[in-house]
């Protein structure tokens, strides 16, 4: 039987980017990815998945994605971050890594635990919270852009009219 299309939780649209955090805490932090990708119309799955408190379900999700549509993920994971690494672990698919200045070392923990991979199993690391996560959703669309017109338009765009907004002058 074929597997079932992942949905975005919000806009409906097939999922192509799956958006995991550790913990329900993350969302506030990792909600621009989400932004950033519903702005350029890709549809994204948004899961609260832990590598260390929810194994089975991230083994689960994580290894039967690709059959639903998915094709790259966006992790975000504080203090230990180990969900990017294992998540990169469990699938051939891109992983993005986004560090979460949730814990008392303000994320440096996360970057360090996310950035540093021993060599053979990569993630892309993103800065540190809100701008790592917009970020790495504006890399997923452009990673996306690369196979499909319509997600270069979009990014296109999205590029022209953030330069338009930037004033000539400070006052
Ligand atoms: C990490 O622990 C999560 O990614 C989160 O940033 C942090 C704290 O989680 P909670 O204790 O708030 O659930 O795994």
């Amino acid at each position: 039987m074929a597997a079932r299309k992942a949905r975005t939780t919000r806009a409906k649209r097939v999922a192509r980017v799956a958006v995991l955090m550790g913990s329900k805490s993350d969302w506030e932090l990792m909600k621009p990815a989400v932004d950033a990708l519903e702005a350029l119309g890709v549809g994204c799955d948004v899961r609260v998945i832990s590598a260390h408190r929810t194994p089975a379900r991230h083994h689960r999700y994580v290894s039967s994605a690709a059959r639903r549509g998915i094709e790259l993920f966006i992790c975000g994971a504080g203090f230990a971050a180990h969900l990017a690494g294992v998540t990169a672990a469990l699938t051939p698919l891109p992983v993005l890594g986004v560090p979460l200045d949730s814990s008392a070392l303000k994320g440096l923990d996360a970057l360090l635990a996310t950035v540093q991979m021993p060599g053979g199993i990569p993630v892309a690391t993103f800065g540190i919270g809100k701008a790592g996560a917009k970020n790495a959703g504006l890399f997923a669309a452009a990673i996306l852009a690369g196979r499909d017109a319509r997600v270069r338009a979009a990014l296109d765009a999205y590029r022209a009219k953030q330069t338009e907004a930037v004033p000539q002058t400070p006052f």
